[in-house]
């Protein structure tokens, strides 16, 4: 659909036609224009910087070749990226995705997502994404390991800690962050917090792996508050079995829900006595097995195969903590039906635009990736803190702040989404506020 605004449209258009094959790049940049119309209408120096039609295309993207030997002595070849999106407001910043599935178009919506987010934080950093088609799972530790120690023989030399701090993301936890870390020691002679995520023996930061699921649900509480609702004896349904969807589990859990069904990319686990957060950890951190497991650990669980039937499991609260556009026109109908209070997204893009149009258009609480999961990439931030003072918080003191900047995350989207005439609109709330901050930069540093 075209964006109500002539140069909004403009710019948007002319990506389309040049980057047809980058879908999830263009679903991005789309969703985000079109809640720019009010702030382009109202400062005209937007337009005349064309300070969009800069924002929307990165500063740098590094494609590199990844060859690496199996455990056979065979050579493979994957395929790296870095995309260095907007520094307007500080150092790159944003996770690697390691999985079959990664495209330069997934990197660039990845990165493009992140400018926003990391501008909502408050902290200086700015966007920026990377990853690689080579998907861990099935990898024995000794081909993780060559594959990291390729990875970053090629990434090292654009990355730095004021230039560009890498983390986790799908693929990417916290084996995958030392492989890399060591690599990139060796070959600078250097150790810097140049990669987050770190573990706490070498600089990591308390908290940081449970920081976007808890974040998620202080971000979720904060909006619930506002509307009169918690997560007091609420059914939740979260998505995905990975690093964000534990940690949201539990602090779910933690704030009175009841979390009664989960998936990996297999098929999905319902359980109405709650799930154990703990059996997740078991099963997806140290056994690195599937969630259908679950059962042999918990016998009132059943499993289902395939994914999408878990969004018809009856629920007042969605959390989707897996992938982009895991809940399609079809799932969101289902959400609706069941009556559910809102939608509050843990993963990046997890709804598709006829998704979101519907969850809003029957009048159900609707978050954004970019601002309720921003509670990892803003102790990213905080890990960066700690690494330049050379000192280590406690966990209550990371998490205290987590807490607080979440609210804060919540009460900035909301004032903005006020301020611009869509009073409760946190979607537009929220690209709103991430955008006047990055904007402002690029305007007082001039055309660069
Ligand atoms: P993980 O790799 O730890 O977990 C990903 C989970 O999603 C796994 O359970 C995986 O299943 C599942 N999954 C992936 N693709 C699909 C699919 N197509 N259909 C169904 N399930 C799928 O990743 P994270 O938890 O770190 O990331 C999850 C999401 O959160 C991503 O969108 C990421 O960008 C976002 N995010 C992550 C942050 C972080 O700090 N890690 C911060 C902010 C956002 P399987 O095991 O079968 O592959
Ligand atoms: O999407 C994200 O915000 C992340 N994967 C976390 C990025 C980070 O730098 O911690």
């Amino acid at each position: 659909m075209a964006i109500n605004n002539a140069y909004l449209n403009s710019v948007y258009e002319d990506l389309a036609a040049r980057y047809a094959e980058q879908h999830e790049y263009l679903e991005a940049v789309n969703e985000v224009l079109e809640t720019l119309v009010p702030v382009v209408e109202s400062d005209p120096r937007l337009e005349k910087e064309n300070i969009i039609g800069r924002i929307v295309e990165p500063e740098r993207a590094i494609i590199f070749r990844v060859p690496w030997v199996d455990d056979q002595g065979k050579v493979q070849v994957n395929r790296g990226y870095r995309v260095q999106f907007n520094s307007a407001i500080g150092p790159y910043k944003g996770g690697l995705r390691f999985r079959d599935n990664v495209t330069l178009g997934m990197i660039k919506f990845l990165g493009f997502e992140q400018i926003f987010k990391n501008a909502l934080t408050t902290l200086p950093m700015g966007g920026g994404k990377g990853g690689s088609d080579f998907d861990p799972k099935g990898k024995s530790d000794a081909e993780v390991m060559r594959f990291c120690q390729s990875f970053m023989t090629e990434l090292f030399r654009h990355i730095g800690a004021d230039t560009d701090v890498p983390a986790g993301d799908q693929g990417v936890g916290a084996r995958e962050i030392g492989y890399l870390f060591g690599q990139y020691k060796r070959l600078k002679n250097e150790w810097t917090g140049v990669l987050t995520g770190k573990g706490l023996t070498y600089g990591g930061s308390l908290a940081r792996t449970e920081a976007t699921g808890y974040g998620l649900c202080y971000f979720t509480n904060a909006y619930l508050k506002a509307n009169g609702q918690s997560f007091e004896g609420k059914k939740v349904v979260v998505s995905g079995s990975g690093n964000v969807a534990i940690y949201a589990c539990q602090k779910a859990t933690q704030l009175g829900g009841k979390v009664i069904a989960m998936y990996d990319s297999n098929g999905y686990i319902v359980d109405e006595n709650g799930i154990d957060y703990k059996v997740m950890q078991v099963i997806k951190e140290q056994k690195r097995d599937r969630i259908s497991t679950y059962v042999n650990y918990v016998p009132t669980a059943k499993y289902y195969e395939g994914c999408k039937g878990i969004w018809t499991v009856p629920a007042d609260i969605y959390l989707p903590c897996a992938t982009q556009n895991e809940i399609d026109a079809e799932s969101a109908r289902a959400i609706v039906a069941n009556g559910a209070i809102g939608v509050f997204e843990g993963s990046n893009m997890p709804c598709t635009p006829e998704a979101i149009s519907i969850i809003k258009g029957a009048g159900l609480l609707y978050s954004p990736g970019k601002a309720s999961n921003a509670g990892g990439v803003a102790t990213s931030g905080l890990e960066m803190s700690q690494n330049s003072e050379r000192l280590s918080w406690s966990f209550e003191e990371v998490d205290g702040k987590l807490q607080g900047i979440m609210e804060s995350i919540y009460n900035a989207c909301a004032d903005a989404a006020e301020k611009y005439g869509m009073p409760g609109d946190i979607q537009a709330g929220a690209n709103i506020a991430g955008f006047l901050k990055v904007a402002e930069a690029m305007l007082a540093q001039g055309v660069c």
